[in-house]
């Protein structure tokens, strides 16, 4: 499916001094990464209750531990594709930047991103449970599960954002600003049903900011884009740089 790029978003994309993009899952689903809510979506095997909140860890670290084991084992390889590129790509272009993403994959970041924000953490970071400390920690697969911290000896948890934890506050500070300030706000691959982060494209709508959602199926952020590219975000990354004269140096 050919993707039409509206001729207005290539004079926005142009004009616009302060840019901010929130990505989610979808971003990264032609590197390989699976999705939470797709056909063959995470949730499918896994509901997030029982995998991605603190009781679940609680009650089963090892469990738990052992579905971000596998995560990591699957994302470790993958590469960023052309819709991570393009973003890092923008940020060079333009004055003002920010990318705000829901992934805890690590993609935007090899992909050459800078001003970018986690609101939900990164899978390759651990945190302490005792100490509070955090580490990056790339081991796969996890020598042991779960895994302790050597100082110690407390279980180690994905430093990542949990249903019904709070988000870091300086990122959603952050990502709230650049909401309120930007005149172009761009959302890719993102179901939209998870908050606070689905509550960012209001935000910029809301003052005054252009939103262009790119995204293969309707969400409930549609509703709110100026511009709604209904397709992939590589194909639709390709077909946008493509239209700005831009080549991808990725
Ligand atoms: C909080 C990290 C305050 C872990 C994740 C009732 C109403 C409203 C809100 C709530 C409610 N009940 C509870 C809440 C709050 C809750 C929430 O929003 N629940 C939802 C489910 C209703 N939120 C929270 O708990 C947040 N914290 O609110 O704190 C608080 C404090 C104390 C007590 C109470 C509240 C924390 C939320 C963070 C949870 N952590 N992940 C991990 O990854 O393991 S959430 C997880 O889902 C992801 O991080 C992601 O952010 C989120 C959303 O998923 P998406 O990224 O959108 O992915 P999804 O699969 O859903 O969609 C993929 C999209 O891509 C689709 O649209 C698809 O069409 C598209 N796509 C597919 N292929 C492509 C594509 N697009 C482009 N190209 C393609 N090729």
């Amino acid at each position: 499916m050919v993707v039409e790029i509206p001729k207005g978003l290539v004079k926005a994309l142009n004009d616009a001094r302060r840019v901010a993009v929130l990505t989610g899952a979808g971003v990264s689903a032609e590197s390989g990464v699976p999705t939470f809510r797709g056909e063959e979506g995470l949730w499918r095997k896994y509901s997030p209750q029982e995998l991605a909140t603190p009781q679940a860890f609680a009650r089963d670290p090892k469990l738990v531990w052992e579905w971000y084991d596998w995560r990591r084992g699957l994302i470790a390889p993958l590469e960023p594709n052309p819709a991570h590129r393009f973003i890092a790509l923008l940020e060079r272009r333009v004055p003002q930047f920010l990318l705000i993403t829901q992934n805890i994959d690590g993609l935007h970041q090899k992909a050459g991103s800078k001003r970018l924000v986690e609101l939900h953490g990164n899978i390759w970071k651990v945190r302490c449970t005792r100490e509070g400390t955090v580490k990056e920690d790339r081991r796969v697969p996890l020598p042991e599960i779960p895994p302790r911290c050597e100082s110690c000896g407390a279980l180690l948890r994905p430093h990542v954002v949990w249903f019904g934890e709070s988000l870091p506050v300086d990122a959603l500070e952050e990502a709230m600003e650049a909401a309120e300030n930007c005149d172009l706000f761009l959302v890719v691959g993102t179901s939209g049903v998870v908050y606070p982060a689905a509550a960012l494209p209001q935000v910029a709508r809301s003052h005054g900011a252009l939103v262009v959602e790119s995204n293969p199926e309707e969400t409930p952020l549609t509703s709110l884009a100026t511009w709604s590219l209904q397709g992939k975000a590589g194909e639709v990354a390709q077909r946008l740089a493509r239209e700005m004269g831009w080549k991808d140096e990725g």
